[in-house]
Parts: C-alpha cells; structure tokens; sequence
C-alpha cells in the first residue's frame, strides 16, 4: 500500500510567494505542494500539505496523522521557537518527523535558534529555500524503505 506523508505548515506560511521573497523566496505553498507530490510520485509516496495559523489546528493535524500517515514534515513557523504543545504532539506519533525551515534560522536572530520541535525530529533542514521540503522527502523515503 502506498505511505502517505504529511506536509505541515505553520503561521504566516499561507503568505509564502506574495511577502519578503528576499527570506523565503517567490515559490508559493501551492507550488511546495506541487513539486513534492511529483517528486512523491517517483518514489512511490502520497503527499498531503496542510497549512494552518492556529497552534490547536496543528496539533489536531498532527493528530489525524497518527492515523493517516507514515512521516511527518513539519515547518512549525514562529510555532517553532514557542510550542510545547506541538512537542508534544508529536511525541505521540510514531513515525519519522522532519523540520524544515526554509530560511537559515541559525544566521537569523537569537530568538530563531531555539526550537521546540528539534528535540523530536529525525532531520532538521534550514537554509535551503523550499527545496528542504524535498530533502525531507528524499530521507523519508529512504527511511520508509528500510522498514
Ligand atoms: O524559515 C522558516 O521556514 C521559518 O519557519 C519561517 C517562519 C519563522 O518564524 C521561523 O523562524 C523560520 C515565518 C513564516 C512566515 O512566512 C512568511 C512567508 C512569506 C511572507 C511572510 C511570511
């Protein structure tokens, strides 16, 4: 049966493409979700993106993955730096988690390089523009593969 992955985007990501393309470039969420479901495609892979400014609704659609699919990868957002709430959520699913960040958190302010969510994730990806949401995708399927 083919494994499906979940694509979770946090607050302000619906913005992606149409504000501050210097930091997170001129791709859009639409086309995030595009090019990871064609990559998908060739490694066997249903994908699912989901985006969400409501802390509560993420930790509902982490959840739902408990249920629904094999990984997760995650770009928490500002959520990232804040949330035990999405800590926790995720402990609770048992697949592989990803973080993706699609700027360089770590060449930005202090605030951004604390994150909740790495004490969780297998992988964690900055700094590649949106092409980190393939990466994450290409390890997932290696790792998904092995089991
Ligand atoms: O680099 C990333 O992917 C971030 O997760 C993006 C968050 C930021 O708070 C994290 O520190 C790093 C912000 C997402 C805001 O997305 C926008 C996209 C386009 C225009 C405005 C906001």
């Amino acid at each position: 049966m083919t494994k499906t992955v979940h694509i979770l985007n946090g607050p302000n990501l619906n913005l992606l493409g149409q504000r501050q393309p210097e930091i997170y470039g001129r791709e859009t969420l639409a086309d995030v979700e595009a090019a990871c479901a064609a990559l998908g495609a060739t490694l066997g892979l249903q994908v699912r993106l989901m985006q969400s400014n409501h802390e509560g609704a993420i930790v509902d659609q982490i959840h739902a993955a408990r249920h629904e699919a094999a990984a997760i990868i995650i770009n928490p957002g500002a959520l990232t730096h804040t949330s035990v709430a999405i800590l926790d959520a995720l402990n609770a699913f048992e697949g592989p988690v990803f973080e993706v960040h699609i700027s360089n958190v770590h060449k930005r302010e202090s605030f951004r390089h604390h994150s909740f969510v790495s004490l969780r994730a297998e992988g964690v990806i900055a700094g590649l523009g949106t092409e980190g949401y393939q990466a994450a995708l290409r390890r997932i399927a290696t790792l998904l593969a092995a089991t």
